[in-house]
């Protein structure tokens, strides 16, 4: 086929048009068209304590607009009659208001949230995040929700993001059979579960380093340590730790609502110019995004949580646990990964 000068420009244009489309997705790190189907998740957190849980969920719903995952379920460890409506008021915002939240039993003592209060702000008369779940308590049990999404699931396929304290997981480990399955609990992680991307423990800190979210429910975190069946990864305090999220991005990524609840929520735990440790983010992108290069790994082993709660890590062979390792030349592409994705705006209908 020959072409004249203006078809060889006009083909050249289309040509280039199309490197610039997949070159510019690609730039952004997620949002190729995916071979594979989205990782299913159930996303297991504390929201209220620290505000990295909220900024966690803002990026498992970009990267479920971007059909790299999708949330089954949110269940929540931290007893807080807001905590449940917070997390609707953020599934509406994000425009999945169905996403089933499960609220823990374990009866641990509650410390005052700084931002779950967003859940009951009312703008003359109308609330400001729009959410139908009342008050936590009217949510199913965690545990019996866990149940329950992980037996229609297919076997080996559910990745669980666990940012928070251990209850409900080690709840669940302890559960019987029941009209879901006839599969006790570990037995039902065992075989629908392909990996647990843990927020918690501290594997090169210097000194004792005692980490929050093993400590919260101590007996809790050393059974899910001991017993838990699946592959494990662990991102310990040293990787959220040294990605900061950029205060600049809060003060100007998120404005494109009058209202936007991770940045209200952010203002109101730790204003701007303070840039908050991203620890809880770095578990939900691995546990999407596993083969991207964000995190190294270290060798295979084995987590044993101690009688104080210190986590060690030991070396093993075929071993079920591994954590992350962040070296410095990771930690922007890491940052921006999650400022793109934390303030990337509602796919809405
Ligand atoms: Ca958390």
């Amino acid at each position: 086929m020959s072409f004249d000068g203006k078809s060889r420009a006009r083909w050249l244009l289309v040509f280039l048009s199309v490197v610039f489309l997949f070159a510019s997705r690609a730039a952004v790190g997620v949002g190729l068209p995916q071979s594979t189907p989205p990782t299913k998740i159930i996303f297991d957190t504390d929201i209220g304590n620290d505000v990295d849980d909220v900024l966690a969920l803002s990026v498992l719903h970009a990267l479920e607009t971007r059909h790299e995952c999708r949330l089954l379920a949110v269940t929540i460890t931290k007893p807080d009659a807001l905590a449940g409506p917070f997390v609707n008021a953020m599934n509406t915002f994000y425009g999945r208001p169905q996403i089933p939240i499960g609220f823990t039993h374990s009866h641990l003592p509650n410390t005052p949230s700084k931002f779950l209060l967003l859940a009951d702000v009312r703008d003359h008369g109308v609330l400001r995040f729009p959410h139908h779940l009342r008050r936590s308590s009217d949510a199913p049990e965690a545990v019996h929700l866990l149940r329950k999404i992980l037996a229609t699931q297919s076997d080996k396929s559910v990745v669980i993001v666990q940012v928070g304290y251990f209850s409900n997981l080690a709840g669940l480990l302890s559960s019987r059979g029941d009209e879901f399955s006839p599969l006790g609990g570990r037995e039902l992680a065992a075989r629908k579960v392909k990996l647990l991307s843990v927020m918690a423990g501290a594997f090169r800190m210097p000194g004792h380093f005692l980490e929050y979210n093993v400590m919260q429910d101590l007996p809790a975190s050393k059974k899910v340590a001991r017993d838990w069946p699946t592959p494990i990864v662990w991102s310990g305090y040293e990787i959220g730790n040294a990605v900061r999220f950029p205060a600049m991005s809060i003060e100007r990524d998120f404005s494109y609502v009058p209202h936007h609840p991770a940045a209200e929520a952010y203002c109101l735990y730790d204003p701007p110019p303070h840039e908050r440790p991203c620890w809880d983010l770095t578990s939900a992108l691995y546990a999407v995004c596993p083969g991207r290069g964000y995190f190294g790994l270290s060798a295979p082993g084995r987590v044993t949580i101690e009688t104080d709660g210190l986590t060690r890590f030991t070396t093993e062979p075929g071993g079920r646990d591994r954590y992350l390792i962040l070296s410095k030349a990771q930690i922007p592409r890491v940052r921006e990964a999650l400022v793109q994705l934390a303030s990337e705006p509602p796919c809405r209908p």
